[in-house]
């Protein structure tokens, strides 16, 4: 059972509670491959979340913008494989909100450090908007903003916190959304960090 945060937004408390040190495991091995690194947005700035990778395809950003690609940049190899434990996950949690048929073949693995945060932005690289996306927050808890499809819609602030899995599909999909800074802290399995996967139908390269 699930609590709707808006239209097609579902939110799964403590649904990858129980596989979180299996998923960090497959983190940290994914990271030897492909790095985590901070992307340079179109605007010249780093971003403060470190990312990488996994799946057939990558969501990427720098100087002349925002794209998925079949290859790690740094590497010019594909990016690794999305692991097996991943996607059961992602595809329990969407059949769980609703969504029978997800097949994610991208996950972007989002890591941020005290003090890390996302501005307000929507997602919209990917092919298929009526794919959902699903996330799954792991470490230290995180104040998470949704707002309108609007960017001057006032965000609603929700904390999410080690095992939460939210399922943002339907009229939530294209909803601005971010990432307040993080609260410094210590978590027991991944110590002063928090990470997000997010799981994506990418498609092609728009
Ligand atoms: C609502 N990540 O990677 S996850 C992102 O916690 C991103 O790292 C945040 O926003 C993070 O793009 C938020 C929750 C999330 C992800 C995608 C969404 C919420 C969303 C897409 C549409 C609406
Ligand atoms: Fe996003």
């Amino acid at each position: 059972s699930f609590s709707p945060i808006a239209p097609g937004a579902a939110l799964l408390r403590g649904f990858a509670r129980a596989q979180a040190a299996q998923l960090l495991a497959n983190i940290e091995d994914l990271i030897k491959h492909a790095p985590l690194r901070h992307l340079v947005t179109p605007g010249g700035y780093p971003m403060s979340v470190a990312m990488t990778n996994c799946g057939s395809f990558g969501w990427g950003s720098d100087q002349h913008g925002y794209r998925y690609t079949a290859q790690d940049p740094i590497s010019g190899l594909a990016w690794p494989a999305m692991p097996e434990i991943f996607l059961t996950l992602a595809t329990a949690a969407a059949l769980a909100a609703g969504f029978p048929h997800f097949a994610p073949d991208a996950c972007l693995i989002n890591e941020y450090l005290p003090a890390a945060r996302m501005s307000l932005h929507q997602d919209r690289n990917e092919r298929h908007m009526t794919s959902p996306i699903v996330s799954v927050s792991l470490g230290l808890p995180a104040v998470f903003l949704f707002g309108g499809l609007s960017r001057s819609d006032k965000p609603q602030r929700l904390l999410l916190s080690h095992g939460d899995v939210v399922v943002w599909g339907g009229p939530s999909r294209l909803a601005f959304h971010g990432v307040a800074p993080l609260a410094d802290g210590w978590h027991g399995l991944l110590g002063s960090r928090r990470i997000n996967l997010t799981f994506r139908h990418a498609g092609e390269k728009l």
